[in-house]
């Protein structure tokens, strides 16, 4: 896309021209976009571009994150030709190969069941249909879950071993990696405190 045709876009969604847009100023704007991603995705997905930090998307983190989304995007169209979304059945069984497919190109060698299973937990209406703000979703969920794995994998084994309450962490954090890194930090200087 054109920068300034984004430059555009983004000084409208920046609607007070601070120079940044939040979480939900972002969710409201791809909604627009018929893009219903829910508020924890977008939050993710900030924080993946959000060099600086801040919590908030500057025009430079958003065309960073745009390129990103642009890329998702024709993946997943190439599969769906035209219907919109990918239908989970055995009929087309196919496109869902292929997208597990993208995944594994885009860095993540996921195995059937555990491809499947994360397709299904995005699948909100649970009716078998896959579509685009689904497949965001589960792309900018196992970048954080991977970023998250890596902060607990600091021998770069590709395995990580967690008590109960490293488990629970997991399982309640919003895959935060610089903070489950300073968590695990704690956790090594025997400082551990709830937030
Ligand atoms: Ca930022």
């Amino acid at each position: 896309m054109d920068l300034a045709i984004l430059r555009e876009w983004f000084d409208r969604v920046d609607s007070s021209q601070t120079g940044n847009i939040t979480a939900s100023q972002l969710k409201n704007a791809l909604a627009v976009g018929n893009l219903d991603l829910p508020l924890s995705v977008v939050q993710q997905m900030i924080r993946m571009y959000d060099f600086d930090k801040n919590g908030t998307m500057s025009f430079e983190e958003f065309v960073a994150l745009n390129q990103y989304l642009l890329k998702v995007q024709q993946a997943f169209s190439d599969l769906e030709r035209g219907q919109g979304f990918l239908l989970h059945d055995e009929v087309h069984e196919v496109a869902f190969q292929s997208l597990q497919m993208f995944i594994v190109k885009l860095g993540f060698s996921l195995d059937s069941p555990a491809f499947y299973t994360a397709c299904e937990s995005f699948d909100q209406k649970k009716n078998g249909t896959f579509r685009l703000d689904a497949f965001i979703s589960l792309c900018i969920f196992l970048q954080s879950a991977r970023n998250l794995f890596n902060s607990f994998d600091t021998n770069k084994q590709g395995r990580v071993t967690l008590d109960m309450n490293q488990f629970i962490y997991c399982t309640a954090v919003d895959c935060d990696a610089s903070h489950a890194t300073q968590v695990i930090q704690e956790w090594d200087s025997g400082f551990w405190f709830l937030y």
